[in-house]
């Protein structure tokens, strides 16, 4: 009888550090299309501006799954933040089936790493995903190709909502 209830506290006290490691999300991460946010890294590791200038803007980003069992074309699909209405669509790159995709706020070269995992740049001059995403719930939508970037939740096919972020934090959608 003392064996079992020892054994009931070290599944609780495994349970609860598992909620400790990991910043819980509202929801699992879910998609109504060929891609599905996953992760999010609102915050980039260290100061976002320093002197004067926007640093580390690859660091922030968003991870996206394609789902599918066939390669999907990026391209078109919008990131919609819901605070702005400055989204540009992801630009044209074949991801393979089941593959994820880091989609980096900075410039860069779109490319698949020695990992296996590949990465698109959006090409802006500064942060776009908000460090302090209270406001709005969700935080980012992922539209349909064709779709605006106008806040609503027309074309809207996965989310990922943060709250505020800590610095080079990542969370699952
Ligand atoms: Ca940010
Ligand atoms: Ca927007």
């Amino acid at each position: 009888m003392a064996q079992k209830r020892l054994r009931a506290a070290l599944v609780a006290a495994a349970a609860l550090a598992t909620l400790a490691a990991v910043p819980s999300p509202a929801q699992a991460a879910s998609t109504t299309g060929a891609l599905m946010i996953t992760h999010v890294r609102p915050n980039a590791s260290g100061a976002d501006i320093k002197n004067n200038r926007q640093t580390n803007l690859n660091g922030e980003y968003f991870i996206v799954r394609n789902v599918t069992k066939k390669t999907v074309d990026l391209a078109g699909y919008v990131p919609d933040i819901t605070t702005n209405t400055y989204g540009r669509p992801l630009p044209s790159y074949r991801l393979p089936a089941g593959a994820r995709v880091y989609v980096h706020t900075g410039s860069g070269r779109n490319h698949r790493d020695s990992s296996g995992n590949h990465h698109v740049y959006r090409g802006y001059a500064r942060h776009v995903l908000p460090n302090d995403g209270t406001t709005r719930n969700p935080d980012l939508r992922l539209k349909k190709p064709k779709s605006r970037d106008d806040n609503t939740s027309s074309g809207s096919i996965s989310t990922c909502n943060w709250g505020r972020a800590a610095d080079g934090r990542t969370y699952a959608c």
